[in-house]
């Protein structure tokens, strides 16, 4: 799995869905460094510029080569490309991660700036997640709302859960609905948090680099086009879990 493999993507599903679910995508021995990176940044809720959730880790990661490696993963950027449309940077990267008794979040959307789809989220997991440690709730196709629905965010019956291992990475659209959940196992949940937004919104990005702990050099530019070749049309072969736990399967993409 994952460095090096093919993806074929049902780009039709993944617009309608809003985001895949890209299993294995990071190579499998980059996680060992990528956690003690995760664990060497970790800073208190009231070190931030903006202090951070206490029931949650966060780790300042931006800095780190294999993360930036995350960052530029070519699946990650053709999905990424393929949501937005258009030139995109990478505008943020953090560390995340639910502690014992914590992470339960309401469904909520993390909104686009300027237009759907200028803004693209990706969670990539250092850990495997699942309904005891504080996965990822998700609600396909919710990034795009019928005119006049507004959605109940206390409304979890369309909700998904996520399950996987580490290494996966989770990319949406940033108007999709999703949440993360009670990690009551206290079984370490890492992730990473990376944004992506469209080349417009790069002096908006620059106005709140330090607000949001951003060191990063963000002048690198991303071009769907640069991408396409690998992703491919495809119409089958999707395992999709129903409603409830998604413990098995990928959405949207499929590795070749
Ligand atoms: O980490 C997760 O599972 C989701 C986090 C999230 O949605 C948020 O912090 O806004």
């Amino acid at each position: 799995m994952g460095h090096g493999s093919s993806w074929m993507i049902d780009r039709e599903r993944l617009h309608r869905d809003g985001y895949a679910l890209l299993r294995g995508a990071i190579p499998s021995d980059w996680l060992d460094d990528l956690r003690a990176a995760f664990d060497a940044g970790t800073k208190p809720s009231d070190q931030w510029p903006i202090p951070r959730q206490v029931s949650w880790r966060h780790s300042l990661v931006d800095l780190d080569s294999k993360v930036q490696a995350v960052c530029r993963l070519p699946e990650m950027l053709a999905v990424v490309g393929e949501l937005m449309g258009e030139r995109f940077f990478l505008s943020q990267a953090e560390g995340r991660e639910p502690l014992r008794g914590g992470g339960y979040q309401t469904l909520h959307r993390d909104l686009s700036a300027q237009r759907p789809g200028d803004s693209v989220n990706a969670l990539a997991y250092l850990d495997d997640y699942g309904a005891e440690n504080g996965a990822t709730r998700i609600v396909p196709g919710s990034h795009r709302p019928a005119q006049g629905e507004p959605f109940d965010f206390n409304d979890e019956s369309r909700s998904v859960l996520l399950t996987g291992s580490a290494g996966d990475i989770l990319v949406f659209d940033a108007d999709l609905v999703h949440a993360a959940s009670l990690n009551a196992t206290g079984t370490r949940r890492r992730s990473l948090l990376i944004c992506y937004l469209t080349e417009a919104l790069y002096a908006s990005h620059l106005e709140t680099t330090k607000l949001r702990s951003v060191r990063m050099d963000t002048a690198d530019r991303f071009d769907p086009s640069d991408f396409a070749g690998m992703l491919r049309d495809y119409s089958s072969g999707f395992s999709v879990a129903g409603t409830g736990a998604a413990s098995s399967g990928s959405f949207g993409v499929s590795e070749a």
